[in-house]
């Protein structure tokens, strides 16, 4: 069965498809534009009552929130194409631990930034410098506690690739593509490192390729 990914060109979806390229599944991207209010039509609302992008169909299954997705896609196919979880339980308690930063700690900080600078005609918002600048603080904050972490460990976790890097890729590209805040990660010598090794994985190059960026 092949799965179908709503909504390819945004951050949020391309967490999903960059895991389903790890996991080797099949899938078929189907396109939904935000900017013309397509993620709000009634047809759309039904598999994603609150119009946010991404959803999948698998089948009769279907299934919304970006990481909810990874998670699934992750356990369910554990012996298929990479291995995201790690190998014991103890690995999975620290994926799901990064994975929880990566949602309430890093996106939401970054998420402002590309409302107010890449967004923000498009989304009729009027960007605010002082938010901007907020935001930019609190980002950094977060990425010291990373620069920390990643002193002593290639990957989040240990010496693995992990759906916590991989929840990372959507978001940090657009500090280095768009919000035009690279130094942010290129002054942390260990977070530049890590982000280099997790942005030349194939899987997304292939999906940035696949799906450009709406930027
Ligand atoms: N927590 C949701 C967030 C999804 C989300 O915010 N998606 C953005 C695109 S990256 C969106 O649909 N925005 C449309 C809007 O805010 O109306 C998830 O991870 O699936």
């Amino acid at each position: 069965m092949v799965v179908k990914v709503y909504g390819p060109e945004y951050a949020s979806s391309k967490r999903v498809l960059v895991c389903l390229v790890e996991k080797e599944i099949e899938f078929e991207a189907v396109d939904i534009n935000l900017f013309k209010g397509e993620n709000k039509s009634l047809d759309y609302l039904k598999l994603q009552p609150f119009g946010l992008l991404p959803a999948i169909q698998d089948g009769d299954y279907t299934l919304y929130e970006s990481r909810a997705i990874i998670r699934y896609y992750a356990e369910k196919y554990r012996s298929q194409g990479t291995e995201l979880f790690g190998k014991t339980m103890e690995e999975k308690g620290k994926v799901e631990q990064w994975l929880e930063v990566e949602a309430h700690n890093f996106q939401p900080p970054l998420y402002t930034l590309v409302l107010h600078i890449v967004f923000s005609s498009k989304m009729g918002i009027t960007p605010d410098q002082n938010v901007i600048q907020e935001n930019e603080v609190k980002l950094g904050k977060v990425l010291d506690i990373y620069e920390e972490r990643l002193s002593t460990s290639k990957y989040l976790v240990g010496d693995f690739f992990s759906l916590a890097d991989l929840s990372h890729l959507p978001f940090g590209y657009y500090l280095l593509n768009g919000v035009g805040k690279g130094y942010m990660i290129r002054d942390r010598k260990h977070v530049s490192a890590w982000w280099d090794v997790i942005s030349n994985r194939p899987s997304w190059k292939k999906v940035v390729q696949l799906f450009p960026y709406p930027i």
